[in-house]
């Protein structure tokens, strides 16, 4: 190594016969060929959940994932979803999990309890298990904000939840395979 190569490498630069390598980009594709979907949707606020389905399903199928290659697992709300998400990912047949729900403020404090139980145990059953789980779970003030993001003024969060599982997916996979 040359002494200006030495200085170089001090300064953090790369030496002239020592190209740096080039960086790596890994990231998940939209495409939902050949990958398994579980979707668990909870019947409370169905009026806001059901959009938020059709919207999950429109990515879904959009991205090319197959009609047979998705179960709608159906919950009566929000509080039962770490313990339907974990029995999903023991069946070893989703590459990725979709949760859509809708927990809207009411005048008690179990909109906290509800909604933060909710996301505290789907972020955990994801982490144990390994499986990307998409949290498209509404929490709002108001019946109106949760019909604003359940399709109208504000977008669809059931179809981006879904997009979000599928690039999650591929890029698990991905990264699972470079081990
Ligand atoms: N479940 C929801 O999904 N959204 C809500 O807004 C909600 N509120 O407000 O009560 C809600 N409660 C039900 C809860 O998720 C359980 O199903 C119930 O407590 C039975 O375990």
């Amino acid at each position: 190594m040359s002494v200006s190569d030495r200085n170089s490498r001090a300064h953090g630069e790369a030496s002239r016969d020592q190209q740096p390598a080039a960086q790596q980009l890994i990231e998940g594709e939209l495409k939902g060929e050949g990958l398994r979907f579980a979707i668990v949707v909870s019947r409370f606020n169905s009026f806001i959940t059901e959009r938020l389905l059709a919207g999950a399903l429109d990515a879904l199928n959009r991205s090319g994932a197959a009609q047979g290659s998705i179960d709608i697992i159906r919950i009566p709300g929000a509080w039962e979803f770490p313990i339907t998400v974990s029995a999903a990912m023991a069946r070893n047949r989703y590459d990725a999990v979709i949760c859509l729900g809708a927990v809207i403020r009411g005048d008690t404090p179990h909109f906290d309890y509800v909604a933060g139980q909710a996301a505290a145990g789907i972020a955990q059953v994801s982490l144990k298990s390994g499986i990307p789980v998409a949290f498209g779970v509404l929490t709002t003030n108001t019946v109106e904000q949760a019909i604003d993001r359940a399709g109208a003024k504000a977008g669809n969060k059931g179809f981006d939840a879904a997009m979000t599982a599928i690039e999650m997916a591929n890029l698990l996979r991905k990264l699972q395979a470079q081990n």
